[in-house]
């Protein structure tokens, strides 16, 4: 069985990041390991939420690891809780690269135009490094601007617009950088990508459902993360991604009990789990 080792917070409510990665990466048929950046009460969305820090943790846990000659087929990063997190999983990407790993980064830091509380440029030029030095990252239409410095635009682009947007990701170091909230029309929305290597970008559109939840770009990319270490193509991850997400915003929608934070993924979950 594949090993997927992922290294986000957990938000105790608010079905994000660590909550969702396992139960999604476990339900992919992988073995996930987990490496904690921060343990919060909600997240950040919320109002006075609790934030433990477990920067000084994260260096002793990986060293006894290492005694342990753990290895990884991925190790993929979500939010880090503090900027000298940004040097450990430098760190973790080279040694683990070096050893076969896949490195995803997805760049958490905001949605909407808007960092989320506690980023401010400093971080981003931070979290910019850890595109540099990962083979694969995912960041929102939000992300992608504040890294490349550029004005965020939520419509009103085009084609031409969103691939200099990705040769500039990859410009950054990364091999191949997947956008999302990608939308040229008010009734779709979708992923594009592009591989530096082959020099081939990839389009994945969806119906634009009219809502807007949390936690949608940790589904996303958790799920990407599982197709494409499954031995799914850049193609299929996309697109088998961005179905589900679009599962799991219509169960959210049909839900009459549903929360007002984080999707109803569990109900979508069949649609990821291996075929028998
Ligand atoms: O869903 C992204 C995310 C992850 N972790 C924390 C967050 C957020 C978004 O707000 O606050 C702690």
């Amino acid at each position: 069985m594949k090993r997927v080792l992922t290294v986000q917070d957990l938000s105790c409510i608010g079905r994000c990041s660590l909550t969702v990665a396992l139960p999604i990466l476990s339900a992919m048929g992988l073995e996930t390991a987990v490496l904690p950046t921060a343990v919060l009460s909600t997240h950040t969305q919320f109002q006075n939420f609790t934030f433990r820090d477990l920067t000084d943790d994260l260096n002793g846990i990986l060293a006894h690891w290492e005694k342990e000659n753990f290895d990884f087929d991925a190790v993929y990063t979500g939010y880090l809780g503090s900027v000298r997190q940004i040097d450990i999983v430098l760190s973790m990407f080279e040694t683990y690269g070096k050893r076969g790993s896949v490195c995803i980064a997805d760049p958490v830091m905001g949605d909407a135009g808007k960092l989320y509380p506690g980023f401010d440029l400093a971080f981003v030029k931070r979290m910019a490094q850890v595109c540099a030095h990962a083979d694969i990252i995912l960041p929102n239409m939000t992300e992608a601007s504040f890294m490349l410095g550029m004005d965020y635009r939520s419509e009103g682009y085009d084609e031409t617009y969103i691939r200099d947007i990705l040769k500039r990701l990859c410009d950054l170091g990364a091999k191949t950088a997947v956008l999302t909230g990608v939308s040229f029309h008010p009734s779709e929305l979708g992923v594009m990508a592009y591989d530096s290597e082959k020099d081939t970008f990839y389009t994945y559109f969806n119906e634009k459902l009219p809502v807007s939840y949390h936690g949608t770009g940790d589904c996303f990319a958790s799920c990407f993360t599982g197709a494409l270490i499954r031995g799914e193509g850049l193609q299929e991850a996309m697109k088998l991604s961005a179905d589900f997400i679009c599962e799991c915003l219509k169960l959210t929608i049909a839900d009459p009990a549903r929360r007002t934070y984080g999707v109803n993924f569990e109900e979508a979950l069949p649609l990821v789990m291996p075929k028998l």
